[in-house]
């Protein structure tokens, strides 16, 4: 349910239609958007009520000879209600809740489908200026890519990383340069949109070849590019994702090798943790209403993987991302450099490449039932933004 409105209540019983209990808030300061009751009302009993809290007490009161769970954010106000603390939030319901988030139905497919499109469109125009206008900004960069998708910078599902040179180094830069950066002619861009209320999370890096250094750059880019449709094309039902991580290490060895950053062995550059200095997050998440969904971490990663934000074995109707990167982190490359590995690397191209950044190249997967021939997944990014 798409429902904009804070303090509704939604009351399950089993047997019963679900009964949707809507507060329309009368304040002359602000007006909540409408939701779209076309949408989802039928499949509701909605009570438009002055005072939901009331109801809410007779609603408990009501089922409070029989078993009772009461899931939100707000213990205090569950506490007030009357409700005990093992009743508010109870992990075995909560945990089934988050199980089922992580299998989409069709309808949350098509959501997640046209939030790749949207998000498609914001790609392309970033893109395109990137490649066409004379050194944009991240913040003009930032805010064409809200007027391409239609999106009020609130409404997309995480703020939009907009990363020029340097900048694309730092996981989560979101706030946005003025001014184009002087070395470094690259862009990364991560950025969603919203359908009904699913997310989508793409991410893409480009670079500017004629620039200095631009076309080792370049060349790192397809490398990872590659990687992550190996990566993608890896995926099969049974398969653990912590596997899918461990085979993203083994893929950045082979690149840092390839391309005469380290000289040490594909096996070396993992066993001894150098390719966690350039590929320190995790592969990828659940994704749905929350662009980091539930469900999918319910055991911890192994100690080495520690950013891994999906731990769960792959099966038919997951969706989740692909997103491995390369980066030139100062402070990682100082460990690095520190450790008993720093004489293998090449550290003049190490500082070549160091001006743009890091490269990051991110899809959303859903996983389709196996059928025995035809693919395993379905890319929902590739099919919105193309192959390329
Ligand atoms: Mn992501």
């Amino acid at each position: 349910v798409d429902l904009p409105w804070p303090d509704c209540a939604l009351v399950i019983v089993p047997g019963a239609v679900p009964r949707l209990l809507v507060h329309r808030d009368l304040s002359f300061w602000e007006r909540v958007p409408e939701p779209d009751w076309e949408h989802f009302g039928d499949h509701f009993h909605v009570i438009e009520l002055a005072d939901v809290e009331e109801a809410l007490k007779r609603e408990i009161a009501a089922a409070a000879r029989g078993r009772v769970a009461f899931v939100a954010e707000d213990r205090r106000r569950a506490a007030a209600w009357g409700f005990g603390d093992g009743d508010v939030n109870p992990a075995g319901l909560v945990g089934a809740l988050d199980r089922l988030r992580t299998l989409k139905t069709l309808y949350e497919v098509a959501c997640l489908a046209e939030a790749n499109r949207r998000a498609a469109r914001g790609h392309r125009a970033v893109a395109a200026a990137f490649q066409n206008e004379e050194a944009p900004s991240e913040l003009h960069l930032h805010l064409l890519y809200l007027s391409a998708t239609l999106q009020d910078d609130v409404e997309t599902p995480y703020k939009n990383i907009v990363a020029l040179g340097g900048n694309a180094a730092i996981l989560h830069h979101v706030h946005y340069g003025r001014e184009a950066p002087r070395v470094g002619r690259s862009l990364l861009l991560d950025a969603g949109a919203v359908c009904r209320g699913y997310a989508s999370d793409v991410t893409r890096t480009y670079a500017d070849e004629g620039s200095p250094g631009g076309r080792a750059f370049a060349d790192l880019i397809a490398r990872t590019e590659r990687m992550q449709q190996a990566l993608c094309a890896r995926v099969r039902v049974g398969t653990p994702y912590e596997d899918l991580h461990d085979e993203a290490h083994g893929m950045v060895a082979k690149i840092l090798r390839e391309m005469g950053i380290s000289s040490l062995s594909e096996d070396e550059l993992v066993a001894r943790n150098v390719t966690r200095k350039f590929f320190p997050h995790g592969l990828g998440h659940s994704l749905g209403l929350q662009t980091h969904d539930v469900g999918c971490l319910a055991k911890a990663p192994r100690p080495e993987n520690p950013w891994l934000r999906n731990t769960s074995v792959i099966a038919p109707a997951q969706v989740f991302t692909i997103e491995p990167g390369i980066y030139f982190i100062d402070a990682l490359l100082g460990e690095l450099g520190a450790s008993p590995q720093g004489p293998s690397i090449d550290w003049k191209l190490v500082d070549a490449l160091r001006p743009f950044g890091g490269i990051r190249i991110e899809d959303d997967l859903v996983v389709l039932e196996p059928s025995g021939r035809g693919p395993v997944v379905r890319n929902l990014t590739r099919e919105a933004l193309g192959a390329k």
